[in-house]
């Protein structure tokens, strides 16, 4: 974080929410990587699931998430897409331990990156390559050359290994994220 940043932040003049998109495959470790940057002095972050398809949304005074599972509910699909347009960041976690659903989550990323609502938009986005701690998990170089993630030319974007269970990884992660987003 930049020192004007910080200075604002302790003058209290950001106040202004940032939208943050988090997105992946059901069972890459979303929900639990949101818990955890959840300042521990929890205010009113309230988990809203919404009936029918899952997306939760976690608000705290100036960072407003949301989540949603990006496969198995395809035809909900219409109704989530329409929160890409207020997302000024997006946070896309990877299961790196699950090799086998990889393709699927490039397919889904692909997906995401052609929409039109974010494929003209220099939106920054923070890969994690999540469960780092299994054994079978291949290393976040081999997930960004799976996703082929080294093509995304028009978004800043950083790839980080993380274990949302440890909490491993994430500030480095959120640090990167916060010098990109627009305000
Ligand atoms: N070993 C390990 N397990 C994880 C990690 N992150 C999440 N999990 C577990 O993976 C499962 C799915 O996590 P969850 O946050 O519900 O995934 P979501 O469906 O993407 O929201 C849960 O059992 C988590 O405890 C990690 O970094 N390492
Ligand atoms: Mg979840």
């Amino acid at each position: 974080m930049g020192l004007l940043d910080r200075l604002s932040g302790l003058l209290g003049l950001r106040k202004k929410e940032v939208h943050v998109l988090c997105l992946g495959l059901d069972n890459s470790g979303k929900t639990t990587i949101i818990n955890k940057l959840k300042p521990s002095n929890a205010q009113s972050q309230d988990i809203v699931p919404t009936i029918g398809f899952s997306i939760e949304k976690f608000k705290s005074s100036s960072l407003s998430f949301t989540v949603f599972d990006m496969s198995g509910q395809g035809r909900y699909r219409n109704l989530w897409e329409h929160y890409y347009k207020e997302g000024q960041a997006i946070i896309f976690v990877i299961d790196s331990s699950d090799r086998l659903r990889m393709v699927v989550a490039k397919e889904e990323l692909d997906t995401l990156l052609n929409h039109p609502d974010i494929k003209h938009r220099r939106i920054p986005i923070l890969f994690f390559a999540n469960k780092m701690d299994l054994r079978d998990a291949v290393t976040s170089v081999k997930v960004s050359q799976l996703l082929c993630l080294e093509n995304i030319k028009d978004k800043p974007w950083h790839i980080c290994a993380s274990d949302a269970i440890k909490g491993e990884g994430l500030q480095e992660g959120v640090d990167w994220l916060q010098g990109y987003i627009v305000y």
